[in-house]
């Protein structure tokens, strides 16, 4: 018989998971899950939460959950919301949520995200982004960010990881006029709340682009997650920000907020030299991280501000 997690915990998505020990994404899902309630309904397609979550009979999830093909998430969110629809549930009472690795996400899940969005159904969708393929094994996603050595951009005295820049996933999104986007990172969990909380009570698509360090991928103590997650938004080199399309700002085209705009970033060397993805960066390479870096404040600060 499956175990009842409403036996053992409050939460939704509960201990007794098959994560690693340190697992960014699986403390994003808790704290997402317990803020929308037994009521919410979510989807995972192929990844490592699904993996963690569904072993039979140690079922992770006490609300209904279920697993989609890789590259549907943001379909099977449409026909869920749909169906509970049909059944005359009320929106306020039972989220619709997808959870989606980066992987998931920004590569194979695109095209079905984008078209949910387009039709504005009314859904959440949620992409924790661990920057790889993780759950097979540490591959190059278009979020894996330039100098990380995966399985697929080794990194040695010959090479230097990966050789492209990390998508930037949240501007594509709201370039749709999404009615809510927002970035966030498990280092800021009362923030990431406050964002889950928000996207919960609008309605229309909304998306939440989550930081969740794995320690596994990224070379970290399995002690530094969260520490490694407030430190990637320090440096600047990841940012706090939300994206209201016109239907919840009023303003056309949307508006964009910066929630947090630090004096003084933390050191990116000392960010990039702490895992051990980045092990092989020269000294020129985590230069030219850091003037990518003050490039996308500049222009933030410009145009997002006031
Ligand atoms: C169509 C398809 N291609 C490939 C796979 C194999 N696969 C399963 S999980 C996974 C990695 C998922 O990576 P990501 O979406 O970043 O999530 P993470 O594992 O990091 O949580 C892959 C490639 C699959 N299940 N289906």
């Amino acid at each position: 018989m499956a175990v009842n997690a409403k036996n053992i915990s409050d939460d939704e998505f509960f201990f007794g998971h098959k994560a690693c020990a340190g697992c960014g994404g699986s403390l994003a899902l808790r704290a997402a899950l317990k803020v929308l309630g037994p009521n919410a309904v979510a989807a995972l397609p192929a990844g490592c939460m699904s993996a963690v979550g569904f072993n039979f009979p140690q079922l992770a999830f006490a609300n209904n959950a279920m697993i989609t093909p890789f590259a549907a998430t943001a379909s099977v969110l449409t026909g869920i919301e749909a169906g509970l629809r049909a059944q005359g549930k009320k929106p306020d009472d039972c989220t619709v949520v997808g959870f989606a690795g980066d992987g998931g996400t920004a590569d194979i899940g695109l095209q079905a995200l984008s078209g949910a969005i387009d039709r504005n159904d009314d859904v959440l969708y949620i992409c924790y982004d661990n920057e790889a393929y993780m759950n097979t094994g540490i591959q190059k996603s278009s979020l894996t960010p330039f100098g990380a050595k995966t399985t697929t951009t080794p990194a040695g005295s010959n090479t230097r990881g990966c050789l492209t820049q990390k998508k930037n996933l949240f501007e594509i999104v709201a370039a749709h006029g999404i009615p809510y986007a927002a970035t966030a990172s498990i280092g800021y969990l009362n923030d990431f709340i406050r964002k889950v909380e928000r996207a919960r009570d609008i309605r229309g698509t909304r998306y939440i682009h989550v930081i969740a360090p794995c320690p596994t991928g990224w070379g970290c103590g399995v002690d530094e997650t969260v520490d490694i997650a407030k430190d990637i938004v320090d440096t600047g080199l990841w940012y706090l920000a939300e994206y209201e399309g016109e239907q919840v700002s009023g303003v056309p085209g949307g508006r964009f907020k910066l929630n947090r705009d630090p004096k003084e970033f933390a050191s990116v060397d000392a960010y990039l030299r702490r895992q051990g993805r980045f092990k092989a960066l020269t000294d020129e390479d985590a230069a030219a991280v850091e003037a990518g870096r003050d490039a996308k404040w500049e222009a933030m600060r410009r145009d997002w501000r006031g």
